[in-house]
């Protein structure tokens, strides 16, 4: 890898020098409201007309050598020099694994270098000052890597980045992705300005929480959603993401969040779970997904599935 996307070696000025970029990056993005041709940016909603390829990465969890085969095997910088080709990050990006704060280095490089054609969602893991969770371990992870001046790091540099996070995507005709998944709707005049509604989704806990926390499940009785297990967020049925596929024109949810063997299908195919993680998880595997114009086209009329662009790492 290019020594400049080379992370161990760093010190405490590098990170808040390039987080900080980065954030300044999502910050000017969203004044200006749109990105190169092809993508429109609101508040943390982002809106992407169908890019030549797309690569899809879902949860890391401090994984940074399955991360670092992920770029190998697309050739990223190869594939970021056009930047009609894009590569999203689904969120997770920290806890667990042993290399949070590296691959959190390397993904504010990538966006720093591509500002573009990187993506960075946010996960229930950088929401931790929002919704709190027992799991939480970044915190001991820089204080025993970075020491002293961890509060300093943590609010001033790193709780500003993990807040200018995009919250959900939409690829026009394509896909809707998030984090954790389609928030529940219980009034459909919702949907008569719903990116309105996902752009201010920051200020607006209840949506918020179920972006980043809520699960697909096979819900009995029809029922449109139940309480989850995790204690936040919902599990909600195949009637709440008929909704929102409708509402948006979108075919799939493609998000993360969920532990599997690199990829799983729920709701009648028409969600995408991507798992990108591998060391913290030794008994599921992890996988991409890496798709072209043309294969979408296929996909949305249903001559390929959409499992055929997965990879598995
Ligand atoms: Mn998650």
């Amino acid at each position: 890898m290019d020594d400049y996307f080379s992370v161990l070696d760093y010190k405490a000025e590098d990170l808040v020098y390039t987080i900080s970029k980065t954030t300044k990056i999502h910050d000017e993005q969203r004044t200006r409201g749109y990105v190169s041709k092809i993508g429109m940016l609101s508040g943390h909603y982002i809106n992407l007309q169908t890019p030549n390829n797309l690569v899809v990465v879902g949860d890391i969890h401090g994984d940074l050598v399955t991360l670092e085969k992920i770029m190998e095997r697309i050739d990223f910088e190869d594939f970021l020099k056009k930047e009609s080709n894009i590569l999203i990050f689904l969120g997770d990006y920290i806890d667990r694994g042993e290399y949070s704060i590296e691959v959190l280095l390397f993904l504010c490089k990538l966006k720093s270098f591509y500002p573009n054609n990187v993506f960075l969602l946010r996960g229930n893991h950088e929401s931790y000052n929002r919704f709190p969770f027992s799991s939480y371990d970044f915190y001991s992870d820089l204080l025993n890597k970075v020491g002293n001046s961890v509060d300093t790091l943590y609010n001033c540099t790193i709780l500003p980045f993990f807040e200018s996070l995009f919250l959900f995507c939409e690829i026009g005709g394509f896909s809707v992705l998030t984090h954790g998944g389609l928030p529940v709707i219980e009034n459909p005049r919702f949907f008569m300005n719903y990116k309105s509604h996902l752009s201010n989704s920051l200020e607006n806990n209840t949506l918020l929480e179920e972006i980043l926390w809520n699960d697909p499940r096979d819900l009995p009785d029809n029922n449109s959603w139940s309480f989850s297990n995790r204690g936040l967020g919902k599990y909600f049925g195949i009637e709440v993401t008929n909704m929102w596929l409708s509402n948006t024109s979108c075919k799939f949810l493609l998000r993360g969040h969920e532990p599997c063997m690199g990829y799983k299908l729920n709701h009648e195919n028409k969600i995408l779970t991507i798992f990108s993680s591998k060391a913290p998880y030794p008994k599921f595997e992890s996988a991409y997904l890496k798709t072209s114009q043309k294969e979408i086209g296929e996909i949305i009329d249903n001559e390929c599935s959409i499992t055929q662009c997965v990879h598995i790492v």
